[in-house]
């Protein structure tokens, strides 16, 4: 595993961390306030719990490499670099929003930041990512990756083995992520395979596998960062396995009906963004300073609903209709 030791002796680093996942959870719980105050259209999917998963990971990557997500994409295209403000106008379906409002919270790209979308098909991404990987390989990019994040309910999905296969046989780039939240909507992971050890999914592939405990934000950013290091140097796939949990529901119209409250206490605790300030306090940070961390994340929170608020709501023409459909 990559050093973790490294990480924890670069205060820049670890703030830059902690910072994002405040972030990510503060913008979320945002978003669900937005959301009952009406001011959102359709649903939303909320990773809250699954914080350091997506904050890890696209640490981990380097500003070259291209990220798809799934519906619960949110703090994945945070934490590669996403504007914030233009995320927040997109939520609340503004002409000013990163999609010119018309995806929402379900289909929000950045590809300034290499952040090629969201989206709510279950494996689609897949295929895609291993299309972005052949595009690197045919122009000589060594050094960049395309990584696809995915839940453990889309492991059973045709489109994710496909995927799998073609990276495999082209020996292709690609870093599949799988956030393994233990479940798909309400069906639980072990209703629906009948091996809970996921990493096996890769074994007929002959891709090598990892996986790690996701809500421990520093081993996903070592894992991910020597699964990198493997892609690039070997030119070949990687299946990482990052094991969490949503504390949130499914979508909001979730009510909850297929777990216990006991289980979910049990994962509060271990709230990967509690965990890692722990991690901070005991590597020399104060309290103060984490104090001021979440008040300037508070801040940016406040600054981006503030402008979203403000932004004018797109205009629907008929010639308007095709718009954000098609890139130009
Ligand atoms: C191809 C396809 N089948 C079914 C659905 C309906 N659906 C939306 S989310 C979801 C569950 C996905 O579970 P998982 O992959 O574990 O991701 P999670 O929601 O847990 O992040 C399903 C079945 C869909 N959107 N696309
Ligand atoms: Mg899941």
């Amino acid at each position: 595993m990559a050093d973790i030791q490294g990480i924890l002796d670069d205060n820049a680093l670890m703030t830059r961390i902690m910072e994002y996942l405040m972030l990510v959870r503060k913008f979320e719980e945002r978003i669900l306030d937005l959301y009952e105050q009406g001011k959102l259209y359709g649903t939303t999917h909320l990773g809250v719990g699954e914080e350091a998963t997506g904050v890890g990971t696209c640490f981990a990557l380097k500003p070259q490499d291209c990220v798809l997500s799934s519906h619960r994409g949110h703090g994945q295209t945070l934490a590669k670099g996403a504007d914030i403000k233009a995320m927040m106008a997109e939520i609340l379906g503004k002409e000013a929003g990163a999609n010119r409002g018309r995806g929402g919270s379900m289909h929000i790209a950045a590809p300034a930041s290499n952040v090629y979308g969201m989206g709510g098909i279950i494996g689609a991404s897949c295929p895609i990512a291993c299309g972005m990987a052949l595009s690197f390989k045919m122009r000589g990019e060594q050094d960049r990756v395309a990584a696809v994040f995915f839940g453990d309910g889309a492991t059973s999905e045709g489109a994710v083995h496909e995927a799998f296969n073609l990276a495999a046989v082209w020996q292709l780039p690609v870093l599949f992520v799988c956030t393994n939240n233990g479940y798909g909507m309400s069906t639980p992971l072990r209703k629906a395979v009948n091996d809970m050890d996921l990493t096996k999914r890769a074994i007929p592939f002959g891709i090598r596998s990892y996986e790690v405990d996701g809500n421990d934000v520093l081993s996903v950013y070592a894992t991910v960062s020597e699964a990198r290091e493997y892609v690039v140097t070997r030119q070949r796939p990687a299946f990482i396995v990052e094991h969490t949990y949503r504390t949130s529901g499914h979508s909001k119209s979730d009510v909850n009906r297929y777990r216990t409250q006991e289980e979910i206490a049990e994962w509060l605790d271990k709230n990967p963004v509690a965990r890692f300030s722990k991690i901070m306090l005991a590597n020399g940070f104060s309290s103060d300073e984490l104090e001021a961390i979440d008040a300037r994340q508070s801040s940016l929170i406040d600054e981006a609903v503030a402008y979203a608020e403000t932004c004018p709501d797109p205009v629907a023409t008929p010639e308007g209709l095709g718009m954000e459909a098609y890139a130009e």
